[in-house]
């Protein structure tokens, strides 16, 4: 907003040039998303508390979270409504891949929120039916993939290290946006089983993909560096910067030991972001590495049902594979900065692809 009504007086003082500058933008997203964060923070979960909007912990699980119990929960609701906030403020809204992305976030945010008020305000066990929540992610994300396809994206993906291995997929690049986007946010939603465990990686890759659409979204860079040039998609960076600045700032509260938990309203929504993101910077394979602690714990479910189905034996002690950590005895903090380490290293591998090509 402020690009909209500030740039134009850019023709009476320079001053006013600097909102031109995505960099500045991104920058400034950042920082408001994080002060947004702490200032409503406190007040949110002491709301969330005083609505008894607790945390039902299930039994079957690690004993250690049965004292979770109770613990305030829908926490993404501040994370969503300070990055959209952020972007309003920051972004340039005349650009329709932001407003796609707003809609993808508060589509999947919806879903989520109908999902933890039927679990933890009606007390539904279970929450919403499966087949309606997924069926619901797949309308958002066809919506978003429609949208893309029919103003013309670029429907070519490439591979991470092969540069000259591309492939056109036409129309079935809708279908594969809404795999993508499903997908993210379904894993970050498994993820979402530990204290931090979910939102520290997702800071991780917000800020990869914030480097990612900047370059991009710069035709000198993208030809320089040899990537896809995405027109317009520079502006996603301050997306991705107020995703940085609330993830740190949830963050926060939701370190061990948590004093909230974002529920599916942060976890459908962050991932159906980082999703979209992936799609619209085109580095959607690189989501496999930037995104890896996302897919592996994905995988391990899926091995896990998949190996039980078969052959009636587990392969981890339980699944998600955080949890057999825990019931290796490992201590909950070791799992989470380990796997926060090893987003970190994803992140630069990620990055490293821009070069080794
Ligand atoms: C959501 N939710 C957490 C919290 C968070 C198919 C199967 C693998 C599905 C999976 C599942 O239900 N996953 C989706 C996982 C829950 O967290 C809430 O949910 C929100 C995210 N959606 O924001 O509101 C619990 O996680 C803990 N937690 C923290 N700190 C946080 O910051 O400690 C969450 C956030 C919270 C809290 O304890 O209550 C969850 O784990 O339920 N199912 C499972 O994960 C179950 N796995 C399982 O059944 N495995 C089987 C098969 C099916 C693969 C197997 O291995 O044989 C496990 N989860 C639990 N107990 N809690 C096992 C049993």
């Amino acid at each position: 907003m402020l690009h909209y009504f500030l740039y134009p007086l850019a023709k009476h003082h320079t001053i006013f040039n600097v909102f031109q500058y995505i960099t500045f933008r991104t920058i400034y997203a950042v920082v408001t998303a994080l002060l947004l964060s702490f200032i409503a923070g406190p007040y949110l979960i002491n709301k969330l508390k005083s609505l008894n909007v607790g945390e039902v912990v299930r039994t079957d699980g690690p004993q250690s979270h049965l004292s979770k119990q109770g613990t305030p929960t829908m926490g993404g609701a501040i994370i969503l409504l300070v990055v959209i906030v952020s972007v309003l403020v920051w972004g340039n809204i005349t650009n329709s891949y932001l407003w796609i992305l707003v809609f993808v976030t508060l589509g999947m945010g919806a879903i989520g929120f109908a999902d933890d008020y039927s679990k933890v305000v009606r007390k539904k066990k279970g929450g919403m039916r499966p087949a309606v929540k997924f069926g619901c992610q797949v309308a958002v994300a066809l919506v978003a993939a429609l949208l893309l396809y029919y103003s013309g994206f670029n429907t070519v993906v490439t591979i991470p290290f092969f540069k000259e291995v591309q492939m056109d997929m036409r129309w079935l690049y809708v279908p594969f946006t809404v795999f993508v986007i499903v997908g993210t946010s379904n894993a970050v939603n498994l993820t979402d089983g530990l204290d931090g465990l979910a939102i520290g990686p997702m800071t991780i890759a917000a800020a990869t993909y914030m480097l990612l659409a900047y370059l991009a979204g710069n035709v000198k860079i993208a030809s320089y560096l040899h990537i896809m040039y995405v027109p317009r998609a520079g502006e996603l960076a301050v997306f991705a910067g107020a995703m940085v600045g609330a993830s740190l700032g949830f963050l926060w509260f939701n370190t061990y030991p948590a004093q909230v938990f974002m529920g599916d309203v942060g976890s459908l929504s962050l991932g159906g972001a980082l999703g979209s993101l992936a799609v619209i910077t085109k580095n959607e394979v690189l989501l496999l590495v930037i995104g890896g602690i996302f897919v592996v714990e994905a995988l391990s479910v899926i091995f896990q049902v998949g190996s039980y189905k078969l052959t009636g034996k587990r392969v981890f002690a339980m699944a998600p594979i955080h949890h057999h950590y825990e019931i290796k005895g490992w201590p909950e903090p070791k799992i989470i900065v380990r796997f926060w380490i090893i987003a970190i290293i994803l992140a630069l591998v990620a990055i490293s692809t821009l070069k080794i090509r």
